[in-house]
């Protein structure tokens, strides 16, 4: 469905006054659905707290405890990074980690905004939205020790040193935790304006998470052994959806991954199955702004949609996935979501994906985007990652 998606390049667009057009393209996004981030006022240190030989590769692991200041006061994350042994400046690839160390409890939906949105909710919405999270909130949490290069599907810390690039994590609860009762705590705090009501346009927790990934290259570009025009940053999931954000916003990032980022990340909006602006607002309100909650069962009122995110990153580096099972997330609406936004591409005189979806287990990759889908469900495997490796590679990043 196609009927008033919004254009990502305007008839007056062109590729010199693209980074123009990007800047209402952020605008867009920021007032209507991440929420406005801080432009300065505040200052990244990083200190090296460990450096010791890694254990399953050639290469050496650092660890650092990297603080942000603000005129509020002071947040510490800690960055976990193996870098290859070479004597020369690497890329680097930084994870957002959605997964945590230890069990943290899952998040639960804003009561008040579910009961509004499930009364105005068609049946069959309500049926699958209530049976997703159903499954989602009772399910087993998922961990990850970003400390670890051992073989880890998840996060192949070891293989992507041994690609020779620099492997880079954080987990995104230590800006902020998971939980709209918990908003905000942490770097969140720091960000926002004490006691008072968040404002339609206020940051919300992906917001934070992508600002604190930005904290995070402040770090990696000012290391000596990272090459600061070759960094990328990769997510999974709600992950994948502040990649997007992260590298839409930050044009020192040369490259983003984003895996299976569904609904507020790859997936255009208009016509969307599986999860809606509503399910996600109902579910998970603290991850946006809330202005973005007025536009469930709105989608066509919208001034913009998630092409828009995609192209901010133009003319840098942007791979999607989707997984043929994971429906939720719906496939198609993320590969409509990449073939959109090639406009940017194109009109920076790089190729573009348009036409049918390719065929799972078939990836595309051209000098600026790039698209896979994954036989299988909503994950972020060996194969994803053996191709995000093989798209750096051949974009030297
Ligand atoms: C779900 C959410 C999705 C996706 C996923 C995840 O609860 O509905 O948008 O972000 O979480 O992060 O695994």
């Amino acid at each position: 469905m196609k009927e008033h998606l919004p254009a990502v390049c305007t008839p007056a667009t062109t590729a010199e006054n693209w980074p123009q057009r990007r800047e209402q393209l952020i605008e867009l996004l920021e007032q209507n659905v991440f929420g406005r981030t801080p432009r300065g006022g505040f200052e990244t240190r990083a200190e090296l707290l460990e450096r010791t030989a890694a254990t399953a590769c050639d290469a050496v692991r650092e660890r650092y405890r990297v603080t942000v200041r603000t005129q509020r006061g002071e947040a510490s994350l800690h960055l976990a990074l193996l870098l290859p042994r070479t004597a020369q400046r690497v890329p680097a690839v930084l994870m957002i980690s959605n997964h945590d160390k230890a069990p943290a409890p899952a998040p639960k939906p804003d009561e008040a905004m579910l009961a509004r949105l499930m009364a105005e909710a068609p049946k069959a919405w309500r049926a699958e939205t209530q049976r997703m999270m159903a499954g989602m909130h009772g399910g087993t949490p998922q961990l990850l020790d970003i400390d670890r290069d051992e073989a880890q599907e998840y996060w192949p810390a070891a293989k992507i040193a041994a690609s020779g690039r620099a492997a880079a994590a954080f987990y995104a609860s230590e800006a902020q935790p998971d939980d709209q009762t918990r908003f905000p705590e942490a770097l969140a705090a720091l960000l926002t304006e004490p006691g008072a009501p968040r404002a339609a346009n206020g940051i919300g927790t992906l917001g934070v998470w992508a600002f604190a990934a930005s904290r995070m290259v402040d770090v990696l570009c000012g290391h000596e052994r990272i090459d600061a025009g070759r960094i990328s940053v990769a997510g999974h999931s709600r992950g994948g959806k502040t990649a997007l954000w992260c590298a839409a916003q930050d044009t020192r990032i040369r490259g983003v991954l984003a895996n299976n980022s569904g609904c507020t990340g790859a997936a255009l909006s208009r016509g969307k199955r599986g999860e809606n602006v509503a399910s996600i607002n109902a579910f998970f309100p603290h991850w946006f702004c809330p202005r973005y909650g007025q536009y469930a069962w709105r989608e066509a009122e919208m001034p913009f949609d998630q092409h828009m995110l995609l192209a901010a990153v133009a003319p840098r580096l942007c791979y999607v996935t989707s997984g043929t099972q994971d429906a939720w997330s719906d496939p198609d609406a993320e590969w409509r979501g990449i073939c959109e936004a090639s406009a940017a591409w194109r009109l920076l005189g790089r190729q573009g994906l348009a036409g049918d979806a390719p065929r799972a287990g078939e990836p595309l990759r051209t000098d600026g985007v790039g698209y896979h889908r994954r036989e299988g469900g909503h994950d972020l495997t060996a194969w994803d990652w053996a191709q995000f490796l093989a798209f750096l590679e051949q974009n030297n990043a």
